[in-house]
């Protein structure tokens, strides 16, 4: 591209070290171009170029190392293209940290309406205009070099469970075959990373079949996909006791679209390495808010007259320098600085569960520590 090629030549390699172990949860650094993202990591939601409600230094402020952007609304608005002339995502949105973007199928599938699915791509009518779009795996890899993204993942298709067996063996074969193609469009980019999509839903032999061809082709980080589709944590754990350790040891695992924070917590029990959740800021702008405690709805009017804090023992802005009464009065008035401090609490708080499990896994603690997160928790609101 002739622009957002700031490096051509870098002196930093993508890889992934693992520093420690606690049962199967794994401690490490990914170390990219960009800058090193600690694992376990959680990414934020950066869907339209930006992560809503929050300056990127906030973003950064919270302890996040990467980001995560949309293929599927950046092509549509305000295109690829555009957004490759102005200097790359990074340049446009002001986050000079690694970014992960989402390959764009999944999101078709969610919000665009009159899909057509064949063993090319898919196309579709946009949700923004009804314009006529096209995705394939080649076209993906297109937009996410357009984009600058230093974590590129393969073009996938994603059915939504429950569904049957055949219909799930199908998806996932198309799913390898399109990974195939990505990995041959995405050809050799130095400093970048391609991550495989595992598919097949909650059939154990179906992950492994998708597992042993993904690894064979070859990639710098797997991802589990499939998952956080209406299956409900059980059964979600039920699949994340065999789907991790399907995949190579040495290469970083991401669970894509995941999730509250007991569901994180689970993942990275059984060996899940990254994950991305739009929870933590789309409910922010929502009125809820994540604590030690339990979720607390701030629209309820119990905490009109509250002089306290959303969480006494919370270090981020929202916490030190107002009260609940001050977050229920600006959620009522529809005030924007509502948005803005929720979801900053929020990312604040998935962080540092990100960083307290890092802590853990790296002395050896884990399981007290999961006891310990657990306790004390409301599984209603509070
Ligand atoms: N594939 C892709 N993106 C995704 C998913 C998937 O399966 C999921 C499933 N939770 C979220 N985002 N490409
Ligand atoms: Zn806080």
């Amino acid at each position: 591209s002739a622009s957002g090629s700031d490096y051509e030549h870098p002196m930093t390699r993508f890889s992934f070290s693992l520093n420690a172990t606690d049962g199967k949860a794994r401690t490490g650094v990914i170390s990219t171009p960009r800058g090193e993202i600690r694992t376990p990591a959680f990414m934020p939601v950066g869907t339209a170029a930006t992560v809503k409600a929050m300056m990127p230094e906030s973003v950064a402020a919270t302890g996040a190392d990467i980001l995560l952007g949309n293929t599927y609304h950046l092509m549509l608005r305000p295109t690829a293209e555009r957004i490759d002339a102005l200097g790359g995502l990074h340049r446009f949105m002001n986050w000079d940290k690694p970014i992960l973007t989402d390959s764009g199928g999944f999101q078709v599938m969610s919000l665009a309406s009159l899909r057509k699915l064949t063993e090319d791509g898919v196309t579709f009518k946009s949700h923004i205009d009804g314009s006529k779009h096209m995705l394939s795996p080649e076209r993906s890899m297109e937009i996410q070099r357009l984009l600058g993204s230093d974590i590129v993942m393969c073009f996938d298709e994603c059915p939504a469970l429950p569904a049957d067996r055949r219909r799930i063996e199908e998806s996932m074969r198309l799913s390898m075959r399109w990974a195939q193609r990505s990995r041959d469009a995405f050809g050799d980019r130095p400093g970048y990373a391609l991550f495989g999509i595992q598919q097949g839903g909650l059939e154990e032999d179906l992950r492994a079949e998708s597992a042993a061809e993904l690894t064979k082709i070859g990639f710098e980080g797997y991802a589990i996909g499939g998952l956080a589709v209406g299956e409900g944590q059980e059964a979600m754990f039920g699949c994340l006791d065999y789907a991790p350790d399907q995949l190579p040891q040495d290469k970083p695992r991401y669970l894509m679209g995941v999730g509250k924070p007991d569901d994180i917590v689970g993942a990275v029990k059984r060996g899940v390495d990254m994950m991305d959740c739009v929870l933590p800021s789309r409910s922010g702008r929502t009125g809820q808010a994540f604590t030690r405690h339990g979720v607390v709805n701030i629209k309820n009017a119990r905490h009109a007259d509250d002089p306290r804090p959303l969480d006494e023992d919370c270090t981020c802005p929202a916490c030190r320098n107002y009260s609940r009464a001050y977050l229920h009065h600006v959620y009522r008035a529809q005030e924007m600085i509502s948005g803005m401090l929720l979801t900053w609490h929020n990312l604040h708080y998935y962080q540092e569960i990100m960083a307290s499990m890092r802590g853990a896994i790296a002395e050896g603690r884990f399981d007290a520590w999961e006891a310990e997160f657990h306790a004390g928790r409301a599984e209603g609101d509070i």
